[in-house]
Formats: structure tokens, C-alpha cells, sequence
């Protein structure tokens, strides 16, 4: 295999993609030397076959405003691998969803779910819906409409969806709701369910727990202790509220949050009661996070990101290429030491060269954000076996599945003078097991 080759071919076979290509080549370009060592890889044309999805579904989502108008929607689900386990991925609903970055997302799911152990394989959703500003009717409106498509592709050994941004637990309720009375069964075909319905206990905190779990795992290899380091957390949804739930509790001090309007700058620490704060202002009142600095005195920049402010660890948790290389050059000159990321592809790959110049601790989405998938998968074994566990199962569960993510990236990722590539070793222990599936299967 020679990555640029490929590249090319898949840039010409599929122009427009630049979210997918960027995914497609920080994966090759870190396995390319392991990869060569397999003949019969190249002679079986693996890689296109695990850069292309299995296949694509698109369709168009109707559904009617409060007011009476009718709107329409492209709603997808790209099923990109499933050598492992049934398709496994989130569903996105945000106003900048296309092929592109489904595809991406849908790629990099399936490397994340070999690396968690656990039987899942790759595929993602969603749809160009803005969420924002919508009522509770109108979402369920657009969710049952949404499903009444795609429910004949999924099942619970089939395909299984989740959420990703702009759908928690209230969508996943909605969507759920109408997949069982199409399919007529109760099964385990999503994740990220209500309690009182199948969902496992853990999964809204796992993707954001599972990154600082892994950020321990990173700092434990430098003897740096957590305790009152300043972290810059981006986002303040689902893995960015958790992320600071579990830093605060570790007694790290959180002092940023953004959104798409601007960041928070709180250098008295974002504290438990100032959380629950966030927690009712996104979950319940859908605010802006300005709103945070109206309420408790601190800074808000509109429109900005928050790598420029001084801290020791990052924790992009928003969307992806949030941080980008001068980003990642502001970050290495303030004297962070750590990114871990909970967001899927947050650092461009300028960023990424400038953190792994500097030789600091950076983690792929791949690697650190795996948790939330992970309880994912949990909440699959426990509705197969009809059974739930109690929360502290599920996070033992968590923690030793992102102790073992970190073990194999040191693994495949150390380098020659005992830097730790976490990309690679990511990649490289994600890929081969995909691969060796693929390659057991036959041509098919
Ligand atoms: P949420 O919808 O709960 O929150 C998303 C947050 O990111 C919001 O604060 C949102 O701001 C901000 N955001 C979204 N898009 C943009 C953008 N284009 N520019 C700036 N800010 C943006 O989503 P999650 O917290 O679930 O997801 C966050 C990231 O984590 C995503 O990359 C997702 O793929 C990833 N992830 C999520 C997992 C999960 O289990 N939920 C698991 C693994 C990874 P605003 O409100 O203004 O839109
Ligand atoms: O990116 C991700 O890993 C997710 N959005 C979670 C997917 C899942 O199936 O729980």
C-alpha cells in the first residue's frame, strides 16, 4: 500500500469529502509500516475494503412545525463495517450533517469499537435537522418521521444506533418509541435508552468519565497527579458536562466551556453547583453558555474557541477540527501537557503534528472517547440477557476497558526514545484485528 496513492483514488472516486479523507489518512498514514508486513492484505485488497462503507442508506425525513409548515430533512446511515459485530454508531442531528462527515464518523466507529474488546462493529447516522430552537413536539415529530425510514435497516444484531450531538436520551426515547411499534419487538436496537426502559446506568456519563479515565491512564505513565490542574474543556453537551463532573470529583479544576456561539472563562474553577447549572441551562432551557457568565461574573469571548487561555490539560469535547494548528502551538506555549479528546476528530492534522512534536500526551477521539460506546455495548449485553447492573458494574466495566485501550497504545504506539505515539498505537491495534476479521471472512 502506498497511502497517497490511495489518497488519490479515493479523493477521485469520492470529490467533496474533505472530513472523510482527513479520517482515511491519519489512519493509513499510522499503519502503513505495519500493514506492509501483510502481503496477503494487499493481494485481498483490504483497504479498500475497509475505507469504503459497507453501504450508504439516504433518504428524506418529512415531518410538520408547531405552526403547520412542512419541512424536509436528508436523514442517512452509513454502515461502514461490521466484521466484528453488528454496525454500532451514534445518530447526529446538527445543520452541517453530509456524506462527508457521516462517513467519517462512521469510519473511525469502527476502530474505536475494536479497540473497547467488546463485539461491535462500525456505523454512523444522523441528519442536517438544526435541533436548535425546535419544541419537544417537533422534535418528536422529526425523530418518529426520521425512524419510519430507517428502522427497516437496524436491529439488534443488525445495527444499532445511539447518540451523538443533538441526540441524548429525550431523541433516543423518541426514536426507540417508534422503532418498536414498526418492528414489533423489544429488543436492545438503541442505546442510550431511558432507565426505565432498557437503558444501562453510566451510559450518559461513560464517553465523558472514559476520557478522564483515560487521561489518568496517561498521566499515571508521567507520575503527574490530577489534583488541581487547570483543564480547558470545549463543548458543553454531553461529554464536555460529564468530562468536568468527573475532573471536579477528582479534584481537578475545570475553567472553560464553550458552545457555537463563544467559550466561558472561569478561572475560579467551574465547581459541582456551577455544573448543575450548565446541566439545567443546555438539558432543560436549551440556553446559550453566555448565559453562564451572565450568571456567575466571568468572561465570555463570542465567537472564539478557548485554547488560548492558560491551563495544563485540554479536553476538546465540541465537534471536530476545533483545535487547529495555531490552536495547538497557543496550547504547547502555555505549557499543557496533556490533550485528551472527547470530541471524534477535534485536532487537525496540523494540530496533531505540533502536539506530537512538542512530545506531549495526546490521545485520539479514537482511544479516549471509546467509553461512551463502550457502556453502549454494555447496555447490548445487558438487554440481551434481560438483565441491568448496577451502576458500579458498569463503571469497573468502563475503567478497565479504558486501562486496556491505553495498554495497547503503549503497545503498537511507543517510539524509539519511549514517546508514546497514541495515534498510532490506537490505529494500529483498531485496524489489525478489523483486518484479521475481514481477512477470515473470504471475499464478500
Ligand atoms: P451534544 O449535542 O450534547 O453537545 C455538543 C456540544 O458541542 C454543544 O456544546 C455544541 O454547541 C457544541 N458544538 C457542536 N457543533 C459545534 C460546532 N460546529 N462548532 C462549535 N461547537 C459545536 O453532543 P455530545 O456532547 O454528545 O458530542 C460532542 C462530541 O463528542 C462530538 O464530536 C461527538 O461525536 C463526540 N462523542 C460523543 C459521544 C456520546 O456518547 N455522546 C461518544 C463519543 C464521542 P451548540 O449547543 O451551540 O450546538
Ligand atoms: O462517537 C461515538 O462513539 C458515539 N457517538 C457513541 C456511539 C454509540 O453507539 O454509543
Amino acid at each position: 500500500m502506498k497511502v497517497e496513492q490511495v489518497l488519490e483514488d479515493l479523493k477521485r472516486r469520492f470529490p467533496n469529502e474533505p472530513e472523510y479523507h482527513q479520517a482515511v489518512h491519519e489512519v493509513l498514514e499510522s499503519i502503513e509500516e505495519e500493514y506492509n508486513k501483510h502481503p496477503e492484505f494487499e493481494k485481498a485488497n483490504l483497504i479498500e475494503r475497509l475505507c469504503i462503507p459497507d453501504r450508504i442508506f439516504s433518504f428524506r425525513v418529512t415531518w410538520v412545525d408547531d405552526k403547520g409548515n412542512t419541512h424536509t430533512n436528508m436523514g442517512y446511515r452509513v454502515q461502514h463495517c461490521n466484521a466484528i459485530g453488528p454496525y454500532k454508531g451514534g445518530i447526529r442531528l446538527h445543520a452541517s450533517v453530509n456524506p462527508s462527515i457521516l462517513k467519517f464518523l462512521a469510519f473511525e466507529q469502527t476502530f474505536k469499537n475494536s479497540l473497547t474488546t467488546l463485539p461491535m462493529g462500525g456505523g454512523k447516522g444522523g441528519s442536517d435537522f438544526n435541533p436548535k430552537g425546535k419544541s419537544s413536539a417537533e422534535i418528536m415529530r422529526f425523530c418518529q418521521a426520521f425512524v419510519t425510514e430507517l428502522w427497516r435497516h437496524i436491529g439488534p444484531d443488525t445495527d444499532v444506533p445511539a447518540g451523538d450531538i443533538g441526540v441524548g436520551g429525550r431523541e433516543v426515547g423518541y426514536m426507540f418509541g417508534m422503532y418498536k411499534k414498526l418492528a414489533r419487538e423489544f429488543t436492545g436496537t438503541f442505546t442510550g435508552k431511558g432507565i426505565t426502559f432498557g437503558g444501562s446506568l453510566i451510559r450518559p456519563e461513560a464517553t465523558g468519565y472514559g476520557n478522564v479515565y483515560f487521561l489518568l491512564e496517561m498521566l499515571k505513565t508521567k507520575n503527574v497527579d490530577i489534583k488541581g490542574k487547570k483543564c480547558l474543556v470545549s463543548g458543553s453537551g454531553n461529554v464536555a458536562q460529564y468530562t468536568c463532573e468527573k475532573l471536579i470529583e477528582l479534584g481537578a479544576i475545570p475553567v472553560t466551556l464553550s458552545d457555537s456561539s463563544g467559550y466561558i472563562y472561569d478561572p475560579e474553577g467551574i465547581t459541582a453547583e456551577k455544573l448543575e447549572y450548565v446541566k439545567e441551562l443546555k438539558e432543560l432551557y436549551r440556553g446559550r453558555i453566555s448565559e453562564y457568565a451572565d450568571t456567575y461574573g466571568c468572561k465570555y469571548v463570542a465567537g472564539a474557541r478557548p485554547w488560548g487561555e492558560k491551563g495544563d490539560i485540554a479536553l476538546p469535547s465540541a465537534t471536530q477540527n476545533e483545535i487547529s494548528g495555531s490552536d495547538a502551538e497557543k496550547l504547547v506555549a502555555n505549557g499543557v501537557i496533556a490533550v485528551s479528546e472527547g470530541a471524534n476528530m477535534p485536532s487537525t492534522p496540523e494540530a496533531i503534528a505540533v502536539l506530537q512534536k512538542a512530545k506531549i500526551l495526546y490521545a485520539p477521539g479514537k482511544a479516549a472517547n471509546a467509553g461512551g460506546v463502550s457502556v453502549s455495548g454494555l447496555e447490548m449485553t445487558q438487554n440481551s440477557e434481560r438483565l441491568s447492573w448496577s451502576a458500579e458494574q458498569v463503571d469497573n466495566q468502563l475503567k478497565w476497558i479504558m486501562s486496556n485501550i491505553h495498554e495497547n497504545c503503549v503497545k503498537y504506539g511507543t517510539e524509539a526514545d519511549g514517546y508514546v505515539n497514541y495515534v498510532k498505537g490506537a490505529n494500529i491495534a483498531g485496524f489489525m484485528k478489523v483486518a484479521r476479521a475481514v481477512m477470515a471472512q473470504g471475499i464478500i
